[in-house]
């Protein structure tokens, strides 16, 4: 599947380019490098997601090279086989590995890229290279534009523009294939298990950190390398800031619980948030909160159909949380001129929808020139909308302060609609009182 893509990748190329000679166009990719986090350490490496979706290699200090046409079309820079690191770290893939295992038509040691690349790129005249990616490849990328541009002054080839790949990759990642809906479908599988696990074990008197040990135990014991971004694990009031990752608070009763996680797998990541009663039993005003939440989030769902835009979604959801806001006493007014003025807004103040896919919130583009996209059989998002009523809001009725409340899954069109893959994590309040503490453990 990564030849696949890299043949994708050549044919959009070829297609791009505007000269008599459609073989004169070059991309270069570079993968993530190591980020120290102290002496010998380093942060957890992951591979950068286009990278990876191109090589299906996972190392760092790696360099790409595709040259549509030529006798080697895909070459690949590496770390070389190091004896003494083998020992400490594990065996790299070398220069072989790369040949033999991902599918390289030559492989050069990393250190050679500086002197091989001018000679590579020599007669190219659309070089695709996303400028900022990274600065050591930058310097020389810039190097040979400035070369060139002298050496067609003096009768050179000439090298007639620097072009980011980046458009293309992301349209292709944009479109799930089969293997990747796979990839997504056991990524939200094992997250399933997870919350069932937190869903058991929640109870007053625990720690935020507990819980979210208990669901993270479940993605590791079930293969999942890594999350695909940090766990919220927010009690009480933290439900109302959307990226709280602190989690170490202890729960209390008549506390909400929400935890917004994903594991990863395969590269591909679940994005699943459920809210819960710490203590099994959600309050009647906790409860009239979550019935809105969950009807928004319904109709976020219903809405994400082939030919529909990706905005209906969050509008349908929007309709149904200002007309909740109505009904809880907190906006009053007519509901269109409430839209219109995003009277919402300081109560839910994210949008509905976001790709997913290898990154949580995954590459694609949303708008088309004024539109929003059409949604189309492939496409993979999250449907989440929330309310977020601050504990400090004056003009919130004092027993609504406090609640932060969202729901939300992870959805894929299809030919004739579309699938709610993480649909088997309960989101019906009834259903979440009844599991919730069920552990004895
Ligand atoms: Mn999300």
């Amino acid at each position: 599947m990564f030849a696949e893509r890299r043949v994708q990748l050549i044919e959009t190329m070829r297609a791009l380019s505007d000269s008599s000679d459609a073989d004169s166009s070059a991309a270069i990719f570079v993968s993530a490098r190591e980020t120290p986090r102290n002496s010998d350490v380093d942060y957890e490496f992951r591979q950068e997601s286009t990278f990876y979706y191109l090589t299906g290699f996972d190392e760092p200090d790696t360099v790409i090279l595709i040259r549509p046409g030529a006798e080697a079309p895909f070459i690949m820079f590496v770390r070389p086989h190091d004896p003494q690191m083998a020992i400490w770290v594990g065996a790299r893939a070398g220069t072989d590995g790369a040949l033999q295992h991902y599918g390289a038509d030559e492989a050069y040691p990393i250190d050679e890229l500086e002197a091989r690349l001018p000679p590579l790129l020599a007669q190219v005249e659309h070089l695709y290279y996303t400028l900022g990616s990274d600065d050591e490849v930058d310097t020389l990328v810039s190097e040979h534009v400035a070369n060139r541009r002298q050496q067609a002054q003096r009768g050179g080839p000439r090298l007639a523009d620097l072009r980011d790949p980046g458009p293309i990759l992301e349209q292709m990642r944009l479109l799930k294939s089969e293997s990747e809906v796979a990839s997504l479908t056991r990524a939200i599988a094992i997250t399933g298990h997870g919350f069932d696990a937190a869903f058991r074990l929640t109870r007053p008197g625990l720690h935020e950190y507990e819980v979210q040990a208990a669901l993270e135990a479940e993605f590791r014991r079930l293969g999942s390398p890594r999350n695909g971004y940090p766990s919220i694990v927010a009690a009480a009031h933290d439900s109302c800031i959307l990226h709280y990752t602190t989690n170490r608070k202890q729960i209390h009763d008549g506390d909400l619980l929400l935890i917004d996680a994903g594991a990863e797998v395969d590269y591909y990541t679940a994005d699943v948030t459920r809210t819960w009663p710490a203590n099994g039993r959600f309050t009647p005003e906790q409860r009239a909160v979550y019935d809105i939440v969950l009807e928004a989030e319904r109709a976020g769902i219903a809405a994400s159909q082939p030919g529909a835009h990706f905005d209906h979604p969050h509008n349908a959801a929007v309709r149904i949380l200002t007309q909740g806001l109505v009904d809880l006493k907190i906006l009053e007014g007519d509901i269109d001129a409430l839209i219109e003025d995003d009277a919402y807004r300081p109560f839910y103040m994210h949008s509905t929808s976001h790709w997913l896919g290898m990154d949580v919130h995954d590459v694609g583009r949303y708008r088309d020139s004024e539109d929003s996209v059409e949604l189309i059989p492939g496409m993979c998002f999250t449907v989440e909308p929330g309310l977020y009523l601050s504990p400090d809001d004056e003009n919130i009725p004092q027993p609504l302060r406090g609640i932060g409340i969202r729901i939300e899954d992870d959805i894929l069109i299809t030919a004739d609609g579309h699938n709610n893959l993480s649909e088997h994590i309960p989101t019906d309040p009834d259903a979440l009182e009844s599991i919730v503490g069920s552990s004895q453990n």
